[in-house]
């Protein structure tokens, strides 16, 4: 049985990449933080189940800034494959706790990398690489494993060390290291305060009559958005091949913030109509008139990464990956996931009710 060590197992990849590995027959080891309020939502359906917990996936207190704590469960694990996906991995925030950023998403890298070396064990390594490297500097797009980096934040930024101490310990030490190079992945777990998820979630408030319209940013800004699901998959295959590399991972479509609000309000039947220029733009009903969307210029970013449009040719060749889940899927997929939860009942459902009304 193959033995795996995820760090950020209780964030949104981290829990369907546990999902993935269980079901691939492995062992998953999985570092967690002590918070004082619970923090492993999205793995408890699996360690509360009799046959997994504690027989195939084991929980581990450890954090990336203590490099003793990591040492000790690398030696106490022994992992076959070792998957980083721990991070402080909110771009806004980064510009709030810089060093804290820098701490964990890129020294944290260099601790993980540095504890495999001195233990001497034979581990596979993946990092959580990432679109934002690339900053989305005007003629670049789309992005491939050759295009240059230039990050526009203190994530961007810890992320690029991550990337390339990963690169120098496979070059240096002979480690079997490999970045994946992530374009923006959602899915109904994704953290509330990303756009796609705070979008879905206000459109399922708003028709449950819990919240009366959606502030925003930036809705010009343009992702590569995939499904989580399909990405965890990559990562792994990423770690089955005979020589380690460095992947891209994206859907090769690109779609601006506005448009994700239009499809998401669309698949409850409302349709937005946009007035106004800068901070005084909205979003109207069409039918009703009433405002559903506006800018607070609080969500705008010292600086800003405009276009994300990923190329991942080389990940589709060599690893015989692709995305399954297209935008309007995941779109759908989101709002459904978020209605269900707070109007009880799904998209199909909503609109039959509202159709016989
Ligand atoms: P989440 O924010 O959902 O999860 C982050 C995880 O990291 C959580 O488990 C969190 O624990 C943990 N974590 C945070 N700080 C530390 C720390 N100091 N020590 C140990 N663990 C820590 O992120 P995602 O699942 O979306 O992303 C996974 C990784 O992939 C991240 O590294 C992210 O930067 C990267 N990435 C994500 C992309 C995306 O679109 N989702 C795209 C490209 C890269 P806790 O639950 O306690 O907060
Ligand atoms: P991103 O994701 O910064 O791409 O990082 P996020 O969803 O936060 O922002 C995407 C774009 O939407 C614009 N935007 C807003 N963003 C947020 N969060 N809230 C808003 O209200 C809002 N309004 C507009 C942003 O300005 C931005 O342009 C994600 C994270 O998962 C990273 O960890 C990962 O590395 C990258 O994706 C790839």
């Amino acid at each position: 049985m193959k033995r795996a060590l995820i760090t950020g197992i209780t964030g949104q990849d981290g829990s369907y990449l546990t999902e993935f590995l269980l079901d691939k027959g492995y062992e998953v080891h999985g570092i967690i933080r002590r918070a004082s309020t619970f923090n492993t939502k999205r793995i408890d359906h699996l360690f509360e189940n009799p046959e997994i917990g504690n027989k195939k996936l084991f929980l581990h207190h450890g954090d990336l800034t203590d490099s003793s704590n990591l040492n000790r469960l690398i030696e106490k694990v022994k992992p076959d494959e070792i998957y980083n996906l721990g991070a402080q991995s909110h771009v806004q925030v980064s510009f709030e706790v810089p060093e804290y950023t820098a701490e964990t998403d890129g020294i944290g890298t260099l601790r993980m990398l540095d504890a495999i070396k001195e233990s001497g064990i034979k581990c596979k390594f993946y990092q959580a690489s990432t679109s934002e490297l690339y900053g989305g500097i005007p003629g670049t797009a789309p992005q491939n494993e050759k295009t240059p980096f230039y990050p526009k934040s203190p994530y961007g930024a810890a992320k690029l060390y991550s990337y390339w101490i990963t690169v120098n310990y496979r070059e240096a030490y002979n480690l079997f290291a490999c970045n994946g190079i992530l374009f923006n992945h959602e899915s109904p777990r994704r953290g509330e305060t990303f756009v796609t998820r705070k979008i879905t979630r206000a459109v399922a408030n708003i028709i449950g009559g819990k919240q009366d319209k959606l502030s925003l940013g930036n809705l010009d800004a343009k992702r590569d958005w995939g499904y989580a699901g399909d990405y965890v998959e990559g990562m792994w295959l990423m770690l089955q091949q005979v020589r380690p590399d460095d992947y891209v991972l994206a859907t090769n479509e690109t779609h601006t913030v506005r448009e994700f609000v239009e499809f998401s309000f669309k698949e409850v039947g409302v349709d937005i109509i946009w007035n106004g220029t800068g901070v005084e733009e909205k979003g109207f009903d069409k039918i009703t008139g009433k405002v559903l969307v506006d800018i607070n210029p609080r969500y705008f970013r010292p600086a800003e990464v405009e276009l994300l449009w990923g190329n991942s040719t080389k990940a589709e060749k060599e690893l015989g990956w692709k995305r399954k889940v297209d935008f309007k899927g995941l779109v759908k997929m989101m709002v459904d996931a978020d209605l269900r939860e707070i109007a009880g009942m799904g998209i199909d459902e909503f609109l039959e009710a509202a159709a016989s009304k």
